[in-house]
């Protein structure tokens, strides 16, 4: 720990590159050797979660607290887990439709990672997403996503549904600038027609890597979308420096549109702001056709949420699309 915080404090010290003074931060995670047999082994692993532990508690360094992370034979065991899971095909992508207002159908779907664990049933996305990347598991789980979206994009254009498949890339990820190729590639390879939706925070983290990774995906023809949009910070900066398609209102405000007047003012007011950006607006968390009726008199462009449809299987999608009632019944409700 002595060491550790030496070692932060030192990076504290003003540096000069080239003539211009350079701020680092260092944060530091100590850890020792977990018990033998425990999925948590590995110090590398328990470091890498000290790292997080202390930047949540703003601290320079911080040792793993294991308590503090959770049920150790419970949790921890499912990073282990995971991986093998990937390879036994028990992650699977659900696709969740996205309504087009003025196209008055289905446009695209967002596809959303599902784990069933012959164990344990249902294990939550955002447990095992988050697990994966506070252990540096999450680009090998995102390449799968990517290559999986790209396949199932082409078995429903060749069903005759042409559609445009929003992946979810998480922040870390936007800092890893052979991740970005190896998505560049297979977008080039495959002519895909891909979306990536990603996070204010993600951004927050290594805005100048972020941004510019940002933008060659933007120059491959692959759209960006900003998730979440109103959860976060929200700063103007962001959507000033960042060249997005879409802006994905999130789902607490949408959820609340039918009873608060504020949520209804802010909501309106974020569309009108997107749009004089030039983003196209989605809605995400439309569960009523109150919500859908409002939305579509703000001159919001997509709505996505359970009343549309819930995520599923693609050949429970494929399905839903062939039969024209989903659409014909939402072009009415608006
Ligand atoms: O349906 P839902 O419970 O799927 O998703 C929970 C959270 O997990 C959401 O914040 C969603 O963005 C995230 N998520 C779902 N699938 C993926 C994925 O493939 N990659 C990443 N990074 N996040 C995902
Ligand atoms: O963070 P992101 O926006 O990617 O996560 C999407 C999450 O929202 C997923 O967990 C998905 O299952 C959930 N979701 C999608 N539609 C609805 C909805 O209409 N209502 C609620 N409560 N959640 C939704
Ligand atoms: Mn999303």
């Amino acid at each position: 720990m002595a060491a550790a915080a030496g070692l932060a404090e030192a990076a504290q010290a003003p540096l000069t590159i080239n003539g211009a003074p350079v701020d680092i931060a260092l944060t530091a995670g100590v850890a020792a050797r977990g018990a033998a047999g425990s999925d948590l082994a590995s110090p590398v692993d328990r470091a890498a979660i000290a790292v997080d532990q202390a930047r949540a508690a703003r601290r320079m360094v911080g040792a793993f607290d294991e308590a503090a992370y959770g049920d150790p034979g419970d949790n921890l065991s499912l990073i282990s887990e995971l991986m093998t899971a990937l390879k036994d095909g028990e992650v699977t992508l659900a696709y969740q439709p996205k309504y087009d207002f003025r196209a008055e159908r289905i446009t695209g779907v967002e596809a959303l990672m599902r784990w069933s664990h012959p164990r344990r049933s249902f294990v939550s996305p955002d447990l095992f997403i988050g697990m994966a990347e506070e252990t540096g598991r999450i680009r090998p789980l995102t390449e799968w996503a990517i290559r999986r979206a790209i396949a199932d994009q082409k078995t429903m254009s060749e069903a005759g549904q042409a559609l445009t498949v929003s992946v979810n890339i998480s922040g870390r990820l936007l800092s890893d600038e052979s991740f970005a190729e190896f998505a560049l590639a297979e977008v080039a390879a495959s002519g895909a027609d891909l979306c990536f939706e990603i996070t204010e925070t993600a951004v927050m983290d290594n805005p100048e890597l972020a941004l510019r990774i940002i933008a060659r995906f933007a120059e491959a023809g692959i759209a960006v979308s900003l998730d979440d949009y109103g959860a976060g910070l929200s700063s103007l900066t962001y959507l000033k420096q960042i060249r997005a398609d879409e802006l994905k209102i999130d789902k607490s405000f949408i959820l609340g549109l039918d009873q608060s007047s504020r949520d209804a003012l802010l909501v309106k007011s974020t569309i009108d702001l997107a749009h004089s950006l030039g983003l196209k607006v989605t809605a995400e968390g439309v569960e009523t056709p109150t919500a859908l009726a409002l939305l579509r008199g703000m001159g919001c462009d997509l709505a996505q949420g359970y009343l549309i449809g819930r995520p599923v299987p693609l050949a429970v999608l494929t399905e839903q699309l062939a039969g024209p009632t989903v659409e014909t019944a939402l072009a009415r409700q608006a």
